[in-house]
């Protein structure tokens, strides 16, 4: 296979030029390639076979122990202008970071095989899809490019016709952390990753594309690339409501998108459309509407039971690729919060024994595609997307941000996104457990300067013809013996029914400083073990701590200068004013 297109072959001779393979394999993304990447992979050592019995068709890659999750340290965005890339980038000037990437990559696959991935991020038919080319060394990249993506020939055929696509080029080089960047050319719609094989650094359809150039590229075009999973509710009465939500990684987006409706709420169902990106356009009737670019999940092991998330415990038993996993003794894959077996090896392979800390990597990660998963939705097949009824931001915050409470209005809604914070996860190389801002789940992944961006958010609000309510929930309350106060996972239904019943015009709200709250009777807690008082504690709000909140908000802000929108510091300082 090779292509008719001639800016691919000519770019694809340019980087061989430079890389040195030893052979060009251009991916069609059959069943038999697949096939034949894993056989080989199995020869190699880089894919482990697991219980085929328990698992079929299951195997398990073990990282480079250096090189297990997102490296945000060593992620650029390389804008001409710094200003356009802004505070919340690393930024480098494009000439000098191409400069020191083509050294790197340099007769890097000297004795490997170059591997071309056309992939297309979103429904094959759709106008709101758009394509890419990755170029790696890696075959476990490709492997899960095939997963996650709309990889090979028809992908290819999109780009034939003309259309534009994202370059990346990726090479594990030598795995070594001295020698590793993730840079980003928004303006060249170009991505250069070199130095780790792992999830967001190496598979560049995820979110160097559909988040960081894409999110550039979306500006232009006048839509919006975020960090959301975006889940369909079904009410017994045969009602969906679509809702995009916006939590930052390994903050339960996965289980949110599959959430199993609990016994007392028979007759609910829940469909994922995805549970990590999504598209949003304002379609021609003004309506918001979403697409999920991706085409499996690339989620957090740990944790995965038949309790916190069944539809995910059950997909993942078999045609998953597991990544940082222990096993146990007869093979099968093992994390921590199982709820059954018990570790044999860690996840870098060594004998583990009780004491000997965390047998899986709490980053450790699944590759499956979407519609293994029980709840998954043919609507994220649909080339116009669904329809968004409304957008919930989120985080992992013990104290102050109350269960759920909903934002005046779109411009309100935008600060909410803005102000977001949220304690660090192992997603990322760094400390964990940290409050840090993360403005709608991107500060990793916005590809221009937030100010900017939060411009363009209001913007989109301006184009719709009702914009959807903004919502702000917060599962990871708690006590101060650090019991968790409300039980999540299933029972957050609960919650989404009562942002469904105000989005339909049915629920009750009080009004406070920070937006409209549920009073205690508001939300269904029937049969639920939830005293009074901790109800209470859920949808209190705290006008001091908010007060210094608000100041906090307003600091942050500060940091972006003039470019932040004036409309976003209005409503600041009204807010500010309501808890006066
Ligand atoms: O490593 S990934 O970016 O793919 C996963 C995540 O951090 O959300
Ligand atoms: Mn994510």
């Amino acid at each position: 296979m090779t292509t008719t297109n001639d800016q691919l072959i000519s770019w694809v001779d340019e980087v061989a030029r430079l890389t040195r393979p030893a052979r060009v394999h251009w991916c069609d993304g059959s069943e038999a390639e697949r096939e034949q990447l894993i056989a080989q992979m199995l020869e190699s050592g880089e894919l482990l076979e697991l219980n085929q019995d328990t698992h079929p068709n299951c195997y398990l890659h073990r990282s480079d122990p250096s090189d297990v999750a997102r490296v945000e340290h060593l992620t650029f965005v390389c804008t001409t202008d710094p200003e356009d890339a802004g505070p919340n980038n690393h930024w480098m000037a494009p000439d000098q970071a191409h400069g020191q990437m083509d050294a790197l990559f340099e007769g890097c696959m000297e004795g490997r095989t170059l591997y071309v991935v056309p992939y297309c991020m979103g429904p094959i038919d759709s106008p709101y899809a758009r394509c890419g080319v990755e170029i790696t060394d890696s075959p476990y990249v490709v492997v899960n490019m095939g997963l996650m993506t709309r990889m090979g020939r028809k992908a290819l055929a999109r780009i034939e016709r003309g259309e534009r696509f994202v370059r990346g080029l990726h090479s594990i080089g030598e795995l070594d952390p001295e020698r590793r960047f993730i840079m980003h050319f928004p303006e060249e719609l170009t991505i250069k990753s070199y130095g780790s094989g792992y999830g967001g650094n190496a598979l560049l359809g995820k979110k160097c594309h559909a988040l960081r150039i894409a999110s550039w590229q979306a500006r232009e075009e006048g839509w919006l690339a975020e960090h959301m999973l975006i889940v369909g509710v079904e009410s017994p009465e045969g009602e969906t409501h679509y809702l995009a939500c916006a939590f930052p990684s390994a903050c339960g987006k996965t289980n949110l998108a599959m959430l199993l409706p609990p016994e007392s709420h028979a007759g609910w169902k829940i469909w994922t459309v995805g549970d990590d990106i999504a598209w949003l356009h304002v379609d021609g009737s003004g309506q918001l509407r979403a697409i999920n670019p991706e085409a499996g999940y690339f989620g957090v092991v740990p944790g995965t039971n038949a309790k916190t998330n069944r539809n995910a415990f059950d997909m993942i038993r078999r045609d998953a690729i597991f990544t940082n996993v222990a096993v146990t003794a007869d093979n099968q894959p093992w994390w921590e919060d199982k709820g059954h077996g018990d570790p044999e090896l860690d996840w870098q392979g060594r004998p583990w024994a009780p004491g000997n800390g965390k047998a899986a990597h709490p980053n450790s990660r699944f590759t499956v595609s979407a519609q293994q998963n029980p709840a998954w939705s043919p609507r994220a097949e649909d080339p116009a997307g669904v329809p968004i009824s409304a957008i919930v931001f989120g985080g992992r915050r013990r104290e102050l941000a109350p269960l759920v409470y909903e934002a005046r209005d779109w411009r309100h809604g935008v600060l909410v996104g803005a102000g977001m914070a949220s304690e660090t996860t192992a997603a990322a190389t760094a400390q964990v457990g940290v409050v840090r801002r993360d403005p709608m789940a991107m500060k990793p992944f916005c590809g221009y300067n937030f100010a900017d961006y939060w411009s363009h958010w209001l913007s989109i609000g301006e184009r719709t013809t009702t914009p959807p309510k903004v919502f702000h929930v917060n599962w990871f309350r708690q006590n101060g013996e650090g019991r968790f106060l409300w039980p999540g996972f299933g029972e957050n239904l609960r919650v989404l029914r009562w942002i469904i019943d105000r989005c339909a015009g049915r629920a009750e709200a009080r009004d406070t400083a920070i937006g409209w709250l549920p009073g205690p009777t508001d939300i269904d807690v029937e049969g639920l073990d939830i005293d009074p008082q901790t109800l209470e504690s859920l949808l209190a709000v705290d006008a001091p701590a908010w007060r210094e909140e608000l100041t906090q908000i307003g600091d942050y802000l500060d940091g972006f200068g003039d470019r932040v929108p004036e409309a976003l510091r209005e409503v600041r300082e009204q807010v500010l004013a309501r808890l006066k």
